[in-house]
């Protein structure tokens, strides 16, 4: 009788093992078809695909799930599946991440991509994954530049006094403090109503983020100021990663890479299309800006807080890639 049941018990657990379909959600803070939209969508069809069904997926976006900040604690508490966030709040969770938001520090889009695709972007997934997290692909929110409703920025001094949000990101927070903004850091689903509602008169995004978000509703000058460079990252929750047989790991590490591809696709066709997408919505585009004066400033005010802790190795082997 006993083994009857046990064998009963054994041969429901398979079936239910065979067909269980695991639904996984990707979350992440701008609309279905941003940039982290295209590259949320690619990581769920492939792993559909791989998993020849056995996963499936959907986006939880615009910050529906919470901001990136909340998003990254989920995945640490287990909530949380998959999250395309950018390096913004990510340094709070782990330090070493802070070297890629050092203003100034990457060259262009093939210089960042390079570096993280290399020896040092594996270096700092395997940093995160100390910090119990998952770090499955870098991936990418683009250069930043400033927008704001008060008067167009063209040199440092125009920034004097402009309450500018910035990320939950000490270092962003101490170059603009440098460069002679009053940054308030503030989680990105806030931000539209706050500059709607004049709490902020500005923020810094990429060119992919002030067309996803349509801050032409609430900004009038973009300065293509390029100050950093944003990374982004494709995490994942340890509570399902580390369950995970080795043919299925990979399968994910497939899905966080093809996403990244996707969602570079698509910021280079917003970094070729996006200026005049913001002119005909009625922005005023500054887009010839002496950034020397600029970097002066915010170099001097913001890499100590990174080389203080951590020295300027980093720095200068991320410098180094050709
Ligand atoms: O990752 O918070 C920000 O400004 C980010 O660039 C945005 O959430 C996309």
């Amino acid at each position: 009788m006993k083994h009857v049941l046990i064998g009963t018990i054994a041969a429901l657990a398979l079936t239910t093992a065979a067909e269980a379909q695991q639904k996984i959600v990707v979350g992440h803070s701008l609309s279905p078809t941003s940039h982290y939209g295209v590259g949320a969508q690619a990581f769920i069809d492939t792993l559909t695909e791989l998993s020849g069904g056995a996963f499936t997926g959907e986006q939880a976006p615009a910050g529906q799930l919470g901001g990136e900040r909340d998003m990254i604690e989920g995945l640490q508490i287990g909530s949380m599946d998959v999250v395309i966030t950018s390096t913004g709040p990510l340094g709070n969770f782990v330090p070493e991440i802070f070297a890629l938001d050092l203003p100034f520090l990457f060259r262009d889009y093939d210089h960042a991509r390079k570096v993280l695709d290399g020896e040092i972007g594996q270096e700092l997934l395997d940093k995160i994954g100390e910090n119990t997290l998952v770090g499955l692909a870098w991936t990418e929110n683009g250069f930043r530049h400033v927008t704001n409703s008060q008067r167009p920025v063209r040199t440092p001094e125009d920034l004097q006094g402009l309450k500018l949000r910035t990320m939950e990101n000490k270092v962003h927070m101490a170059a603009f403090t440098g460069m002679g903004a009053a940054p308030t850091p503030m989680a990105f689903p806030e931000l539209f109503g706050a500059m709607q509602q004049g709490v902020v008169d500005g923020q810094e995004n990429p060119v992919t983020v002030i067309t996803a978000a349509k801050f032409w509703e609430v900004q009038k000058y973009v300065s293509l100021t390029g100050h950093v460079y944003s990374p982004a990252v494709v995490l994942a929750a340890p509570a399902l990663y580390d369950g995970l047989s080795d043919e299925q790991k990979d399968w994910f590490l497939q899905a966080a890479r093809a996403s990244a591809a996707a969602t570079r696709a698509e910021v280079n066709r917003l970094e070729e299309e996006g200026v005049a997408m913001l002119i005909e919505n009625g922005m005023e585009v500054i887009t010839e800006i002496d950034k020397a004066p600029f970097a002066a400033l915010a170099e001097q005010s913001s890499y100590a807080v990174y080389t203080d802790q951590y020295g300027t190795e980093m720095v200068e082997r991320i410098k180094a890639v050709e």
